[in-house]
């Protein structure tokens, strides 16, 4: 695909911003645990404002119930979309991942709460102890829906495995709405990929032709596959779904350091953090 040559070259030669995603709130975290992770909708849209004046230009969402448990209910859905669409210009993209325990039948209903983008992840995997379950079947379903509602759908790579179902998935499919394969590595979840610099390169260059990336490390690999990536030509995903920490021994105080380190490294790359409006234009978000 030439579109796909020209990104590489660009983003290569600096041409292409950072695209930065912060993922705020995830489902697993407690928030006893991790007192500054936005679980109300008003804490999630001061974090929504904040990260978006650090750099970050999408946001990954997940949902939390009135006692801070994750949620996949589609009134609260439809709501936090409302809000963040109303209090920023963030690329609002909902988990279809939810928790492990999430029945696939709410998984699908996700979109019914019309966000801009979804997650979809290519495959099952271990997941500490539990199971992230994503059989082929439910993929394929997902993935027809967004072609059908004109979701774009962000590809969650979290095993080498999953890259092959990717390339399946396009090759019985088609393209995803929007036209652009965008993934995202995520990296050092304990049961999939290492988050390391050797297993980023090999990932991203088995990805389809024309595919854009960014990377997430879990824990303590988010700052080897922060930098890994920003060497490698992706873009990023930061923020405390995916690690509580800003330092070794020093809890994050919140989502917005998180983006503006990943920032800082962006500007140091030549390749500052993209803007709203092309991150949009970028993944080919409907107006
Ligand atoms: N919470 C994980 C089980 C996604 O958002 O699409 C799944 C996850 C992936 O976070
Ligand atoms: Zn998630």
């Amino acid at each position: 695909m030439e579109a796909g040559r020209a990104d590489g070259d660009a983003l290569r030669s600096g041409k292409i911003a950072t695209l930065i995603t912060v993922a705020p709130t995830g489902a697993e975290a407690a928030k006893d645990a991790a007192p500054a992770l936005p679980v109300t909708l008003e804490e999630l849209v001061t974090t929504a404002k904040e990260c978006q004046a650090a750099g970050a230009s999408v946001i990954h969402v997940h949902v939390r119930d009135d006692r801070a448990r994750p949620t996949l209910e589609v009134r609260r859905l439809t709501e936090t979309v409302a809000a963040l669409r109303e209090a920023t210009d963030l690329v609002v993209q909902l988990s279809t991942g939810g928790a492990v325990t999430d029945s696939f039948e709410d998984r699908l209903a996700v979109l019914d709460a019309a966000p801009d983008a979804c997650s979809l992840t290519c495959g099952t995997v271990n997941f500490g102890d539990e199971v992230f379950a994503n059989p082929w079947p439910f993929i394929r379903q997902l993935y027809r829906q967004t072609q059908e509602r004109g979701v774009v759908p962000e590809f969650e790579l979290v095993d080498l495995g999953h890259v092959a179902t990717l390339h399946r998935l396009l090759d019985e499919f088609g393209p995803p709405a929007g036209g652009r394969v965008h993934c995202d590595l995520v990296m050092g979840v304990p049961g999939g990929m290492p988050g390391d610099a050797a297993t980023l390169v090999q990932a991203a260059s088995a990805l389809p032709a024309g595919a854009t990336w960014s990377a997430t490390g879990i824990g303590r690999t988010s700052i080897p596959v922060m930098l890994a990536a920003v060497a490698a030509g992706g873009h990023l995903r930061v923020g405390m779904e995916d690690t509580l920490s800003y330092a070794r021994s020093r809890p994050a105080s919140g989502n917005a350091e998180l983006v503006e380190r990943a920032s800082q490294l962006a500007r140091l790359a030549q390749r500052a953090p993209m803007s709203t409006a092309d991150a949009r234009a970028f993944l080919g978000i409907r107006p």
